[in-house]
């Protein structure tokens, strides 16, 4: 069922080019998932066809049944593909892609999203069931370049641009595994029963015998408005935490005037390996989580690649998926764990691997700091070895906190499916509620240390009520993104 794979999570490729004739092409290194080849073709009539090379390991596509047969499931993974470009050396900008008219290649579909009119990007998938490495030559997503005012005889440089994601298929699901967490979900009034996420629709929460409630944290207001993300509906989340090749990526196409105030600068404290040279910013381990991400960053590196934080029930569909819960589970869906203790190999390579070899989770007393992202997974792995969420998504439980929307203040319960518009400088509109109690964390950090193991299962909410959790960055703190399916 899982296919999991592990190594580089986005791959950036550079390529110079005049909209009428491509000038340059440079690659830039990576170990999984590989795009090269880029250049600009067919450009007519305000659009240009950005064509390239991607592949990836341990792609699949695959559907089976659970619950005793009574559920089918299809899922498969993705790559979430966007371009920016600039003129003349100036700032970059998001390219916006038309809505059809790609070019699919090695058995994909190439799907545009829908951001109100504009298309930030493009989800390319598996288009039958399929497993293992997949080359994609010739690729082409088709680059409005007419609505940044271009003509067609700019220069202007490109950057192509993949994220790993994992498509979690619309279906009911259960919060709360009627365990012992702390502030855990549960369906009103036993603390034992979950309480099932059937549609969208708006949530009561209350003491009313079936309604949605919790055993602390919050203010149990409610409801949940049927306009917040519930994690019925199908979405994509990427299937590791933000690495510090990703973010480092990120920084280098900021502007340089103000990349800096987006820059930890902690290098070598827990692990971090992300440093700065004459304004490049370079990771000494890019596969490695991105730790010290404030809320605030993160969520401007979303509003830059068009994505959106989970919120916390998205956070338990995409640990448990569609199955009945275990009592207490971690996310690959049982109540078991084993513990890193060291690495093997290359520290930072990206190759580096767990021991012991049947270690499934990042917490320890012995490794102070996030490892790399997918470390406990190899192509052969189950879900449980490689301590994978449902549908194949990595270190949900352990390594870094993940950040989610909480739904124990007006301020989380008031988010709504909306993206950043691939524009760093103009606010996400959910910047603000971050100093407030919008944001909480799930999953455990490698911090907490085996003594803290509870706050590693899949329906923990020891931070449900932080007020301040994102304020700030930390050593424990990562974050993904998500985008409900187009
Ligand atoms: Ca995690
Ligand atoms: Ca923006």
């Amino acid at each position: 069922m899982i296919s999991p794979d592990y190594g580089e999570v986005m791959m950036k490729m550079y390529a110079v080019a005049c909209l009428c004739a491509v000038a340059l092409i440079t690659t830039v290194s990576a170990n999984n998932l590989v795009i090269t080849n880029v250049s600009l073709e067919n450009v007519t009539n305000g659009a240009a066809d950005i064509q390239f090379d991607m592949s990836w390991d341990n792609s699949w596509r695959t559907s089976w049944t659970d619950n005793g047969g009574s559920v089918g499931v299809t899922n498969w993974d993705a790559v979430w593909v966007f371009a920016k470009y600039r003129q003349s050396g100036g700032l970059w900008k998001h390219a916006q892609l038309t809505v059809s008219n790609h070019t699919a290649t090695g058995g994909t579909i190439i799907e545009t999203s829908n951001d109100g009119g504009s298309h930030l990007g493009a989800f390319v998938y598996p288009a039958a069931e399929s497993s293992g490495t997949r080359t994609c030559n010739d690729m082409a997503i088709k680059w409005n370049y007419s609505v940044g005012g271009l003509g067609g005889t700019n220069e202007v440089d490109i950057v192509i641009m993949g994220i790993e994601m994992v498509y979690i298929p619309e279906g009911s699901f259960s919060l709360g595994s009627g365990g012992t967490e702390v502030s855990r979900f549960y369906r009103y009034p036993d603390t034992s029963d979950s309480f099932v996420i059937t549609n969208e629709g708006e949530i009561a929460v209350g003491t009313v015998t079936g309604q949605l409630y919790y055993t602390s944290g919050g203010d149990f207001g409610g409801p949940i408005p049927a306009a917040f993300p519930k994690g019925y509906g199908a979405i994509y989340c990427m299937k590791y935490e933000i690495t510090e090749g990703q973010y480092a990526d990120f920084l280098n196409l900021l502007d340089p005037g103000i990349a800096n105030g987006y820059y930890p600068n902690k290098y070598d404290n827990s692990r971090h390996k992300i440093r700065e040279t004459n304004g490049v910013y370079q990771s000494d381990a890019p596969d490695r989580a991105c730790n010290y991400l404030s809320g605030v960053w993160i969520l401007t590196y979303f509003d830059w690649c068009g994505l959106r934080p989970m919120s916390e029930f998205e956070f338990e569909k995409i640990c448990r998926g569609v199955k009945s819960p275990w009592i207490d589970e971690f996310a690959w869906g049982n109540s078991s764990y084993v513990e890193l203790t060291g690495e093997s190999g290359v520290e930072g390579s990206g190759s580096e691997t767990a021991l012991p070899t049947n270690a499934n989770v990042h917490v320890t007393t012995t490794i102070s700091g996030p490892v790399r992202t997918g470390i406990f997974a190899d192509a052969a792995s189950s879900r449980v070895e490689a301590g994978a969420g449902y549908y194949g998504n990595m270190d949900l439980s352990g390594n870094l906190r993940e950040m989610a929307v909480a739904i124990g203040r007006p301020e989380g319960r008031a988010f709504i499916d909306e993206y950043g518009d691939g524009d760093e400088y103009s606010a996400y509109p959910w910047y603000t509620p971050v100093s407030g109690r919008a944001y909480t964390s799930r999953g455990g950090a490698w911090s907490d240390t085996p003594s803290n193991i509870q706050r590693f299962r899949t329906s923990d909410r020891t931070y449900s009520d932080a007020s301040v959790l994102y304020a700030g960055s930390s050593s424990e703190r990562g974050a993904r993104g998500v985008r409900t399916a187009p």
